[in-house]
């Protein structure tokens, strides 16, 4: 039973290394994020906060935990940072629960719209214990109209506004949402978990400057663990989080993924960082453009960030399913999406995301997408034909070969 564990993690590495991997939530962390998150901290319990435990022997652990955190401040340049969330539907839940009461309204982006689970939908806590209002994407320009914002929330008065999204390529602009919040009194969260590398390198407006709180998930386009993360500059906001997180929502914090993150932050805090999500950008921008080229219609017409949402259903008359079930048997991986005003289901879906993050960190660059483009292209404008889709397939397997994720025997 061991080993079948052992052997199927084999199978899932070698997936990794065979795939063209394009899920725009998804990354290759470094060996040292893998060697602390692998590490005997696991065994180690340590409720509370440095200083503060509730158990004996966290020494090392809470000097674990201040680098982490003097890391993520450094890095995002905030006064305070809470590195336990388990994952950034933990942080989001911490957050609502600090700042508000049950049934208190929220102002989100809708999930069609490109927001995420958590930012109220009503299949999770977020649209049970509160009360929503969405703003959608302009239907014409796929992008977020803020005088359209600026409308609801004057008229909704909400408690809280929710910025950020799982599925959205364009910049957002987080001065313009302080300035609403402001004018109808209610907090500011972002949820920046797409776009945190882009943030820490300086390529995305910092959204720590205008929000009252920032959550992010630390596996992304950050290039972490699996984990999230809490960042204010108010100390008041700050204490009510912490109390939260723990002793609120969650018990022992997972002290080999904080340690993960130290390392994450510290990665983040270099030249090579800020190389890589520049490249991710590039990478874009130009399989973006290939698939523009190739008769593709994408959503808001192009892409400021790591990812972009192909309309497959105006492009090729296929659902978001089938692309991607397609693209899947030539190796390439890809997740079907809602586009906005979406008139089929989640399980459908008229679009894919595909972002960039992943084979960036493979080393992929403009050439590289080039060629993921046309594949993608000829793949989905020729699903029927065999012969064509194993020419794919070994182009497929040509560029993984190129550029591998760890070498050879790494099993780290
Ligand atoms: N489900 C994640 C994504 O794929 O964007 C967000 O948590």
């Amino acid at each position: 039973m061991i080993d079948d564990i052992f052997s199927l993690i084999e199978k899932e590495r070698k997936r990794q290394q065979d795939t063209i991997e394009l899920i725009a939530s998804e990354n290759f962390v470094s060996k040292n994020v893998l060697k602390a998150q692998g590490s005997i901290l696991t065994n180690k319990y340590a409720e509370g906060y440095p200083g503060k435990r509730y158990y004996g022997g966290c020494k090392f652990v809470d000097e674990i935990e201040e680098i982490a955190i003097e890391n993520a401040k450094k890095l995002f340049g905030v006064k305070y940072a809470n590195v336990q969330p388990h994952s950034g539907s933990s942080a989001n839940m911490a957050v609502y629960r600090a700042l508000l009461k049950k049934k208190d309204k929220i102002l989100a982006m809708d999930l069609n719209s490109g927001g995420h689970l958590t930012h109220g939908s009503a299949l999770s806590f977020s649209g049970e214990d509160y009360n929503i209002v969405f703003y959608n994407v302009d239907k014409e320009t796929g992008q977020i109209n803020y005088d359209e914002v600026r409308k609801i929330a004057l008229k909704e008065k909400p408690r809280l506004i929710v910025a950020g999204a799982s599925s959205y390529s364009r910049k957002i602009d987080f001065a313009e949402f302080k300035d609403i919040a402001k004018s109808c009194n209610s907090y500011l969260m972002v949820d920046m978990a797409h776009i945190a590398g882009l943030v820490a390198a300086g390529l995305h407006q910092n959204p720590c400057r205008y929000a009252d709180v920032v959550t992010s998930t630390t596996h992304k386009t950050l290039r972490g663990p699996r984990g999230g993360i809490i960042l204010t500059n108010s100390e008041e906001l700050a204490k009510k989080i912490d109390k939260t997180i723990f002793p609120g929502i969650q018990g022992g914090p997972l002290v080999h993924v904080i340690a993960a993150k130290a390392v994450c932050f510290a990665e983040a805090m270099t030249h090579n960082f800020i190389s890589y999500q520049k490249q991710v950008i590039k990478n874009a921008k130009i399989l973006c453009d290939v698939l523009k080229m190739e008769g593709f219609k994408i959503v808001s017409n192009g892409t400021d960030n790591h990812l972009m949402l192909v309309d497959v259903k105006k492009s090729v008359n296929m659902t978001g399913k089938e692309a991607e079930n397609i693209l899947e048997s030539i190796g390439i991986a890809c997740n079907k999406n809602m586009i906005p005003y979406d008139p089929t289901t989640p399980f459908i879906t008229s679009g894919i995301r595909l972002g960039t993050a992943s084979l960036t960190t493979r080393g992929f660059k403009e050439n590289d997408f080039v060629e993921v483009g046309k594949i993608i292209s000829t793949c989905l404008h020729n699903s029927d034909d065999k012969r064509i889709l194993d020419d794919l397939k070994t182009r497929v397997n040509n560029l993984c070969r190129k550029y591998p994720i760890y070498e050879e025997g790494y099993n780290g």
